[in-house]
């Protein structure tokens, strides 16, 4: 078991007083904290090894080089991924799924296929998939969810069928905290012939990822809800798929040769790498990596679990509480009442908790339980249970407020 107490030591942005009330951070669905060693990384990197990555016969080109690339193998071990070239960096989820509705999507998608998604995406794993169907006439189908709002897999399965070129699902909501079925999702895709994308944003700093497992034949997260810093993150693609796509950008280091006539491109991961790269946010996201396996990540996940239920428990003594979904990953999505999810973000920020409301870019799920909105809390590894009874007592506060 960790140590919460002990690990907040190496995040000093949690040791600060808001509106004079202590700190309590519960926003980190949206983006975690950095520990010491990730900024200390970022500024050790740019006093002391910065230069441009893959170009430089100099000596601190091959050293930068040498890190980012050592990273690239920290990703590839973190989500057990067979070759490190298997691992595009990237800015972040977003553009890891926007780089495969593009460059999957101009080699395969045709006017008539269908791609899969889920009602509980993300708004980074609809639009893409949506603008790609404009732009091909290809069809986008939505997995409903069932009366508990989970994945319904039998309707799942209707939804398959030989015009189904790819399916996209979240391992994670970042609404209801659920966790889909991945393994079984990505089974009965490839039954059929059809690969996966799985977006694991929210799984990433939570779950053990291991791709080979899942086989998942791409994989999408960001660092910076995991502890790395913002503007990089990863694309897992199986050899065979990137290999076969076409690049996604074009400029410098994608490149194998340049004619006015004709270009050539470079191999994996290159390929997908065009323009000076964020190696400074990758190598320290491999410092994040480190950071997290030093911890472990069933430590981790057993933490925020019991955190969780601990949470979900604790919020039913609430009258008039609706918890949406089942919390089983570390975020928790209520409504107290016909409390309005802004009002309750707006008083709990003035007892010093931060945590988010609104649709949380999930809008058709948001529509699809028919409610304006929740109010969501979502942990990390620094998270204790006092701060739950912070959240709780500051929840009971406001619905006092509102009789
Ligand atoms: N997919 C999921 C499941 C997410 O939760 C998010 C971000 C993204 C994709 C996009 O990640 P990005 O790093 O490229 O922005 N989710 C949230 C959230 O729940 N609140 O703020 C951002």
């Amino acid at each position: 078991m960790l140590n919460a107490n002990d690990i907040r030591k190496q995040f000093p942005i949690l040791d600060q007083t808001i509106y004079g009330k202590p700190l309590i951070y519960l926003d980190n669905a949206a983006t975690t904290q950095k520990p010491l060693c990730v900024t200390d990384c970022i500024a050790t990197s740019y006093n002391e090894i910065n230069s441009n990555v893959h170009r430089g016969i100099h000596h601190l080109s091959q050293i930068a080089t040498e890190q980012f690339e050592a990273a690239r193998g920290k990703v590839a071990t973190f989500i057990n991924a067979q070759r490190s070239h298997e691992i595009i960096f990237t800015r972040g989820t977003t553009e890891s799924i926007n780089l495969v509705a593009t460059s999957f999507g101009n080699t395969f998608i045709n006017q008539g296929d269908e791609i899969v998604i889920s009602t509980m995406e993300h708004h980074s794993n609809i639009v893409p998939w949506q603008m790609l169907c404009q732009r091909t006439g290809a069809k986008l189908r939505v997995v409903p969810l069932t009366h508990d709002l989970r994945f319904d897999f039998d309707a799942y399965k209707n939804r398959l069928n030989e015009k189904t070129r790819l399916v996209s699902v979240t391992h994670v909501s970042n609404v209801l905290g659920t966790i889909n079925p991945i393994k079984e999702i990505i089974e009965t895709a490839h039954s059929h012939g059809i690969p996966v994308l799985v977006d694991a944003a929210q799984s990433s700093p939570h779950i053990k990822t291991d791709v080979q497992a899942m086989d998942a034949d791409f994989l999408a997260f960001s660092g910076h809800k995991m502890y790395g810093p913002t503007g990089i993150g990863v694309l897992y693609g199986k050899e065979k798929w990137l290999n076969a796509m076409q690049p996604y950008q074009f400029g410098g280091e994608m490149i194998q040769t340049v004619h006015f006539e004709k270009t050539t491109f470079n191999e994996l991961p290159y390929k997908f790498e065009a323009g000076t790269p964020n190696y400074i946010g990758a190598i320290a996201l491999g410092t994040a990596i480190d950071f997290i396996q030093a911890i472990g990540m069933e430590n981790i996940a057993a933490h925020e679990s019991a955190l969780t239920r601990y949470t979900v428990e604790r919020l039913k003594e609430i009258d008039n509480m609706r918890i949406f979904g089942t919390p089983d990953g570390a975020a928790i999505s209520f409504l107290v009442g016909d409390i309005h999810p802004a009002d309750m973000g707006t008083l709990l920020d003035r007892l010093g908790i931060a945590i988010r409301t609104g649709h949380h870019c999930a809008q058709p799920l948001i529509d699809y339980i028919g409610i304006p909105g929740t109010v969501r809390a979502s942990f990390a590894m620094y998270n204790t249970k006092e701060e739950a009874d912070v959240l709780i007592d500051g929840i009971k506060r406001v619905a006092k407020m509102f009789g």
